[in-house]
């Protein structure tokens, strides 16, 4: 017999936890009239983790955008969002980011991608937007002197090596190349050129680097989505993660001190940084002389202290190793989308070779003793042709195709004609958003033309393109938007413009190789892509 206490605890805990987990999210919830993307979304996370784990939430989340609108439930408290209003309302809105970007913050120190008020992103982003303005970039005779040296310097000659190649597989795994291309121009922005990396000229290293990065890149979620459950296991001694993902964070971590390291050091023996233009680090500076004078200024008042100002060559640390990892990887898989793209368009390369050799000057190298030259920025930035390629690879390859996650402020928001309310997390994603098929005709093919104002075949009219731009979202949108997006432009066509003004290249070996995974970035699932380059005679 049980005792009539403890049956009747019994009962009222079944009690609370009926109200709790079925009859409020079903009949009082106010988020009970918005469609579920599954049947268990208003009681249970269960089904989202499980599609967030097995990598299938990007494509599982288009679809049922596809059957039930813009806005659906996923979780208890876990909302997607697939319409353009919404995306204003929640990313032009300046909601909060939640606990999730938490994994970002390096060395224990927040940064200003991993930071979660509005008030303290924009305490660090005044501190160095400007240095990534496109008028800066433009204009900026250090990223003009670094793109000629590791463009004319290292990374043609890599191209040109490969088309004397002759054993298998003939050619060159451009992937790893564009990897090495991008980390050596983003770290020669930030720390100036011989105080930042060189990937290219080292594949060991760089190899070892990519191995590296993966535990960054695929045991995050576990802190992100269950991090509760992640500390309880790491305390009791049962880790989520393989021993070597800490191991290597670590590594990560001191790789990137070491790099901080030197700049501070050259700086100490020698201000003017040799007084070249591409030895000076740009973004260094910029962040160095704002949280000094921040120091300064403001000191125990600002929004900064103590986390930034108390401990400030973490700060400094923390800051630019997010931007070297984010400038990486991102543009990396874009170049190799991109140059996979046009070596199955043999025509459309012949068209954007005619459209680089309108740039005067431009990066055709005919003989060898010209100094080859950069072609004028602002020209280079306008061209149609290839602008429109880039585009569309970063359309159908974004390489942050997933969830975005924000928190609704405490007084809740009205999204159509729903109202939500507080500290509910919302998300958009590239994916979805990119897909869309009033917008993007035929989403999954690959079709430059949608972003050429003067199509006669598809009669693309201006208010279409103006839509397009609209709804484009690879690099986010709103305060916290992608601080590099000028940067990575930029990088991109100049380093496209210099391998097709030059080259042709050819697929050789790609046989399902360039499946992009499924999460919150997108890689190629293989990490290669071997082409053949050949010159243009
Ligand atoms: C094709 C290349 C790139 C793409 C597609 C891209 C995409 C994005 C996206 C989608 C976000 C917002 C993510 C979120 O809120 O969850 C973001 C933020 C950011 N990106 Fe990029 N990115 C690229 C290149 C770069 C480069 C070259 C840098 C170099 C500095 C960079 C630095 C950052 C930083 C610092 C943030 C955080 C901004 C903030 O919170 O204010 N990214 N990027
Ligand atoms: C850093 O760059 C300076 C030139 O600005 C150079 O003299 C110095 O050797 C570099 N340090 C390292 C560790 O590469
Ligand atoms: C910077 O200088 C310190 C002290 O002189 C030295 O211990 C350290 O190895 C130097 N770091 C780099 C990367 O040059
Ligand atoms: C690429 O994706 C397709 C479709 O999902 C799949 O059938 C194929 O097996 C994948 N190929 C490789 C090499 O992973
Ligand atoms: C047409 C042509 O071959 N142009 C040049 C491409 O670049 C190489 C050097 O990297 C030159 O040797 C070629 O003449």
């Amino acid at each position: 017999m049980m005792p009539i206490g403890v049956l009747a605890l019994i009962i009222a805990v079944a009690g609370v936890v009926l109200y709790q987990y079925i009859i409020y999210p079903v009949l009082f919830s106010q988020m009970r009239h918005i469609p579920n993307a599954h049947w268990s979304a208003p009681f249970s996370r269960l089904w989202i983790l499980h599609i967030r784990f097995t990598r299938q939430e990007n494509k599982i989340l288009l679809d049922a955008h596809r059957r039930l609108g813009p806005l659906i439930r996923v979780g208890p408290n876990e909302l997607s969002i697939n319409d353009i209003d919404g995306v204003r309302t929640v990313y032009q809105g300046g909601f909060d980011k939640p606990a999730w970007y938490s994994v970002f913050d390096n060395y224990d120190v927040p940064c200003m991608f991993s930071v979660r008020t509005a008030a303290e992103h924009s305490a660090r982003k005044r501190l160095i937007s400007n240095v990534y303005s496109k008028s800066y970039i433009q204009s900026s005779a250090s990223a003009s002197a670094q793109g000629r040296a590791i463009l004319f310097e290292k990374l043609l000659p890599l191209v040109e090596e490969s088309t004397a190649v002759t054993q298998e597989p003939h050619g060159i795994d451009i992937y790893s190349v564009f990897m090495a291309a991008t980390m050596d121009f983003i770290t020669a922005y930030i720390f100036g050129l011989r105080n930042g990396t060189d990937f290219l000229c080292s594949k060991g290293y760089r190899d070892h680097f990519l191995e590296l990065y993966k535990a960054r890149n695929d045991y995050g979620i576990f802190d992100q989505e269950m991090p509760l459950l992640t500390k309880l296991c790491r305390k009791l001694g049962i880790p989520l993660c393989p021993k070597w993902v800490d191991a290597a964070n670590k590594e990560l971590g001191k790789w990137c001190l070491q790099l901080c390291d030197a700049t501070t050091n050259t700086s100490r023996a020698d201000q003017d940084f040799s007084g070249d233009p591409a030895d000076q680090p740009v973004v260094w500076s910029a962040l160095t002389a704002g949280l000094q004078k921040e120091q300064k200024v403001q000191g125990p008042a600002s929004v900064l202290y103590p986390t930034a100002l108390s401990n400030f060559d973490l700060s400094v640390a923390s800051e630019l190793f997010d931007h070297v990892l984010a400038g990486q990887e991102t543009a990396g898989i874009v170049l190799s989308y991109l140059s996979w793209r046009l070596s199955q368009a043999s025509d459309l390369q012949a068209e954007l070779r005619a459209e680089l050799l309108g740039l005067t000057p431009n990066m055709y190298m005919g003989s060898k003793s010209e100094q080859p030259s950069l072609p004028d920025p602002k020209q280079l930035g306008s061209l149609p042709l290839l602008h429109a390629v880039v585009m569309e690879t970063l359309r159908l390859h974004a390489p942050i195709p997933g969830a975005q996650p924000r928190q609704t402020p405490d007084e809740g928001c009205q999204i159509g004609p729903y109202s939500i309310p507080g500290s509910v997390r919302i998300a958009a994603l590239a994916y979805t958003l990119h897909r869309d098929e009033t917008v993007f005709p035929k989403p999954d093919k690959w079709d430059h033309t949608r972003w050429l104002p003067s199509i006669s075949a598809g009669e693309v009219s201006g208010e279409e393109i103006r839509q397009r731009h609209r709804q484009f979202w690879a690099f986010s949108s709103g305060g916290r938007m992608c601080v590099g997006s000028n940067f990575a432009m930029h990088e991109m066509k100049l380093i496209t413009a210099a391998i097709y003004s030059n080259y042709t290249s050819h697929i050789v070996d790609d046989v399902g190789v360039m499946n992009q995974s499924d999460g919150y970035t997108g890689r190629p699932e293989h990490e290669r892509l071997f082409l053949r380059f050949e010159r243009v005679v």
